[in-house]
C-alpha cells in the first residue's frame, strides 16, 4: 500500500524553523494579489457559500470514523458539492482502517469514481494515538462491511491534493475532518499551495476545552505541528469544534429513520448508527455518538447552521499538558510565555504581536435543524 511517507522528525527548534519558513511562503504567494483582492477574498471565500450555478469543489480529508462516514455519505448526497477527492489519515484509527472505510463509504454510495488517495500513516513528529474506543475497531462502529473492491488510486493524498488545488486556483475547499496530517504535509511540499486555497473548513480544535485532555481536542492533540502548519498558513480557515461539535448527537430515533430510508447510503448509515450507539452502551461511554463532522460538511450546505466569529487561532505545541490546545483571541494582542529568567527563550518569539484574525470559529449551532439537514439528506426524503 502506497502511502505518504513519515517525515524524519525535526526536534522543536527546527520545526519552528522550517514552520516560519512556510509562512513567508505564504505571506510571499499572498503578496502576488493586490490589498482589495486579498481581503476581498477572505472576505468572501472565508464564509462557507450556499449552493450556486456550479456545484462547489472539495476534497474531503478524513480518518473514518463513525462521523467521517456520515460526513462523506452527507456530501455524497448533497449536489451542492463536487467531491474531488478522498484523502484518507490515521487518526481515530490507523491508516489501514481508514483508508479500506473510505474505499467502503464511495462503493456505498455508488461513487467509485472519485478517487481515493492513501495520505499519511503516522503524525508529523509524534507517535500515533488513535480512538477505536469511540469508533469500534474497524473505525466504522464494529459494523465490519465487507472489504472494499474498488483500489487506492497511485498517487498519494500530498500528491493529489497539490494537483486538484493547483488544476483549479482559489476554486477548491479543503474540508479536513481528521488530523491535519495530509494538509499541513501538502502545504511544506509546496510554497505557493495556501495561497490556491480559497478556504479550509475543519473540524477541529475547541475554544472551550478539550475531549482528549482537557486542553486539546482529539485531531489537534494528534497531530499538533501539522495543525500549527496549516493554522501559519494564510489560508482562511473555519474552524468547526468542539464548542458546537458537542451539541450535535445521533439519538436512537435518528437511527431508526436512517434504517427506514430506503436507499443504500440511508441503510448504511443506520447500521453504523445503530452499532455505534450499542458499542457506547455496552462499554459504558456516556451520551450519544456526536456528529462533529458532518456539522462542518454540513456548514458548506447551509452557512446559518453556525454562528462564526473571527479570532486568532493559535496551536499550542510546547506545552507538556496542553499540546494541541487551539488558543483563541479575540482581540488582545498575542501574548507569548513571560521570558525566562534566565534570558534565554524557546525559539526567540515571546515578544507580543498586534492582533489580527486569521480564523472563523463556530460559536452556536442550531443543533435540530443540523439533524434534521443530515437525516434528511441521508434517506433522500428532504433537503
Ligand atoms: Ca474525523
Amino acid at each position: 500500500m502506497k502511502s505518504d511517507h513519515k517525515l524524519p522528525a525535526p526536534n522543536r527548534r527546527e520545526f519552528l524553523g522550517d514552520s516560519a519558513g512556510l509562512l513567508l511562503g505564504g505571506v510571499l504567494g499572498s503578496s502576488l494579489l493586490s490589498a482589495g483582492e486579498s481581503s476581498a477574498a477572505f472576505g468572501a471565500a472565508n464564509m462557507p457559500q450556499a449552493s450556486s450555478a456550479s456545484p462547489r469543489r472539495i476534497i474531503i480529508d478524513t480518518d473514518p470514523g463513525v462521523d467521517d462516514a456520515f460526513a462523506i455519505l452527507l456530501a455524497l448526497s448533497s449536489p451542492e458539492l463536487k467531491v474531488e477527492a478522498i484523502t484518507p489519515v490515521s487518526g481515530n484509527v490507523p491508516l489501514e482502517l481508514t483508508l479500506p472505510n473510505a474505499l467502503r463509504l464511495v462503493e456505498i454510495a455508488g461513487r467509485t469514481d472519485i478517487p481515493v488517495a492513501a495520505g499519511a500513516s503516522v503524525p508529523l513528529t509524534r507517535r500515533l494515538i488513535t480512538a477505536s474506543y469511540v469508533h469500534g475497531e474497524d473505525g466504522l462502529g464494529g459494523v465490519n462491511f465487507p472489504p472494499p473492491k474498488t483500489k487506492p488510486v497511485s498517487e498519494t493524498a500530498t500528491e493529489i491534493i497539490r494537483r486538484i488545488v493547483r488544476a483549479h486556483p482559489g476554486e477548491v475547499t479543503i474540508v479536513a475532518v481528521g488530523p491535519l496530517t495530509n494538509i499541513a504535509t501538502a502545504l511544506r511540499s509546496d510554497s505557493e499551495l495556501a495561497s490556491m486555497i480559497p478556504s479550509l473548513v475543519l473540524m477541529g480544535g475547541s475554544i472551550s476545552g478539550g475531549n482528549i485532555t482537557p486542553a486539546a481536542e482529539f485531531n489537534f492533540y494528534v497531530d499538533p505541528e501539522a495543525a500549527y502548519v496549516v493554522f501559519h498558513s494564510g489560508i482562511p480557515i473555519v474552524m468547526v469544534g468542539l464548542d458546537v461539535t458537542r451539541k450535535v448527537q445521533l439519538r436512537d430515533d435518528d437511527a431508526a429513520a436512517l434504517e427506514a430510508g430506503g436507499n443504500p447510503v440511508s441503510k448504511a448509515a443506520g447500521r453504523i448508527a445503530r452499532s455505534t450507539i450499542a458499542q457506547y452502551r455496552r462499554t459504558g461511554f456516556p451520551g450519544f455518538p456526536m456528529m462533529h463532522d458532518p456539522l462542518a460538511l454540513a456548514t458548506l450546505l447551509d452557512p446559518t447552521l453556525v454562528k462564526l466569529k473571527d479570532f486568532y487561532v493559535n496551536i499550542e505545541i510546547e506545552g507538556e499538558l496542553t499540546s494541541g490546545e487551539s488558543v483563541a483571541y479575540d482581540h488582545a494582542p498575542v501574548r507569548h510565555s513571560a521570558p525566562l529568567e534566565s534570558g534565554a527563550t524557546i525559539d526567540g518569539r515571546n515578544a507580543d504581536e498586534p492582533f489580527r484574525t486569521n480564523t472563523k470559529v463556530a460559536v452556536d449551532v442550531d443543533a435540530a435543524r443540523f439533524m434534521r439537514l443530515l437525516v434528511g439528506r441521508l434517506t433522500g426524503r428532504a433537503s
